[in-house]
């Protein structure tokens, strides 16, 4: 089956950048962008609804050779996909065989779109999302989680080699990459090794591309924020 276009609804710095750097890595700018205004509550849209009913962003839509299109709405399903759909590109270990890298990639990949990703959320929806909701309990629980078991385990791995999965470059990169440059607008990850990683990333034309957007992002929504139909992201 043939894929005809890419596009991807996106809203700058959020985990939509994780799968926008990857596209770039694969396609260079050869992909459409929908930028979605969650601030303004444009996820909660019916035309956006009928796409994604979870009223976030990535959206992945595939159209393919006959013009038919499918979604995805997961930022894991899609830099998995993504990675290996392109083998000539280099960004996964081959799936069709056992191995210790792809075994590995795997792990890393989910690692950081599901345990890392669900603290670093929660952080950031109580600090800036939740409103009167808020619970600085939980933002102190996740802080502790986070600095004493995730970071860790990634830190060893960035004191082996230069990346997530070892001394080459994977899609994993993108989702780490990302969530550890999320993790320092909260004030973890300080340690310098983050910042070599982070500079090292940002050496690659595609990681430029996909945080070129980041002045038109703020933590905390605007005063008069339209986030969801109750004015409130529903976290
Ligand atoms: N598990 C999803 C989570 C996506 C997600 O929650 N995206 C946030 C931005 S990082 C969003 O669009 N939130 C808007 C809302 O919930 O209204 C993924 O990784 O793709």
């Amino acid at each position: 089956m043939q894929i005809s276009r890419l596009k991807l609804y996106h809203y700058p710095a959020t985990r939509s950048a994780r799968v926008k750097w990857l596209l770039h890595e694969l396609l260079e700018d050869d992909f459409d962008v929908e930028v979605v205004p969650l601030y303004e509550g444009v996820q909660y849209s019916a035309e956006y609804l009928q796409k994604n009913p979870n009223h976030n962003v990535p959206t992945l839509e595939i159209t393919l050779a006959g013009g038919e299109t499918r979604v995805m709405l997961e930022s894991g399903a899609m830099i998995s996909l993504l990675a290996d759909i392109y083998p000539d590109k280099g960004l996964a270990p081959a799936p069709d065989t056992f191995s210790v890298a792809r075994a590995d990639y795997l792990q890393m990949l989910h690692f950081g779109t599901s345990w890392m990703d669900m603290m670093l959320w929660q952080i950031r929806i109580h600090t800036h999302l939740l409103g009167a909701d808020s619970d600085a309990r939980t933002i102190a629980r996740y802080n502790t989680k986070f600095t004493q078991e995730v970071e860790p385990q990634v830190l060893a791995r960035l004191e082996q080699a230069d990346f997530i999965c070892g001394d080459t470059f994977t899609a994993a990169d993108c989702v780490m990459g990302q969530n550890v440059l999320w993790a320092t607008a909260y004030g973890l990850c300080q340690s310098p090794r983050f910042a070599d990683y982070l500079a090292r990333l940002s050496q690659r034309p595609a990681f430029g591309k996909a945080f070129s957007d980041l002045d038109g992002f703020s933590l905390a929504p605007p005063e008069n924020s339209t986030a969801s139909p109750t004015g409130l992201f529903t976290g």
